[in-house]
């Protein structure tokens, strides 16, 4: 490895073997009470939260460290109307002609529609834009890795989301255009998804549902 004088030493977290069996576990068992959630309180979240959601997702990993990412948050209320309307009128289209039948008879479990009223009850959201290049002046820098990387990021959002009490779910209108247009985005940029953050409603409610087991998951080779 060609070390140069850029490099710092790494101090690892020294955790005993128990404490780190102790954290393994207590960690899979929070993240898996985490849901994807459609029923949205209008409750307000602080600017800093978000601010603090959005650079812990930032510390993902990315390809030559690129950080090929811009994180949208919006709490204007009229945009969040743009932002529905628009959305709305792609959905309609989506469940009424655009997706398949078998995709329409996957999704009926969920019962999901083209309603997409948590764009304008959860007071915020997120828009995450994945960067293809960088402007250097007028000169292009190709990022790498790009939907790996902003992938890894939107993952960590979710955690970071879940972590602080708050939820949310991952929205993919599509086309996605719109949002560039409506959020003025620059021609690098293009939406990747859309997470509305908030708090649930006291009645929210969520399908009845299994994750995979050990077994069908994971395939050891040792
Ligand atoms: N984008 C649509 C449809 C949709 C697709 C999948 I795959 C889902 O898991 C859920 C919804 C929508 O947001 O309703």
């Amino acid at each position: 490895m060609g070390h140069s004088e850029n490099f710092l030493p790494y101090t690892a977290q020294r955790l005993s073997k128990e404490e780190s069996a102790k954290r393994s576990v207590d960690f899979r068992e929070y993240m898996n009470q985490r849901r994807s959630i459609r029923f949205f309180s209008d409750k307000e979240v602080s600017e800093k939260v978000i601010e603090n959601l959005i650079m812990t997702a930032s510390t993902a990993p990315s390809g030559a460290h690129k950080q090929p990412w811009t994180f949208c948050a919006v709490s204007n209320p009229e945009l969040k109307v743009a932002i529905r309307k628009a959305a709305e009128e792609e959905e309609y289209k989506s469940y009424n002609g655009r997706m398949s039948e078998e995709w329409l008879d996957d999704l009926k479990p969920f019962g999901t529609d083209w309603k997409k009223e948590f764009l304008t009850v959860a007071p915020w959201l997120i828009i995450i834009f994945k960067k293809a290049f960088d402007y250097d002046g007028d000169k292009k820098r190709k990022n790498y890795y790009v939907n790996e990387s902003v992938g890894i990021a939107a993952g960590m959002l979710i955690s970071a989301i879940h972590n602080a009490g708050l939820v949310t779910l991952t929205h993919t209108p599509s086309p996605m255009n719109f949002l560039q247009k409506l959020l003025g985005r620059p021609d690098n940029e293009r939406p990747f998804l859309l997470l509305p953050i908030g708090y649930p409603t006291d009645d929210a409610v969520v399908p009845v549902l299994e994750r995979k087991s050990e077994s069908e998951v994971i395939q050891y080779y040792k």
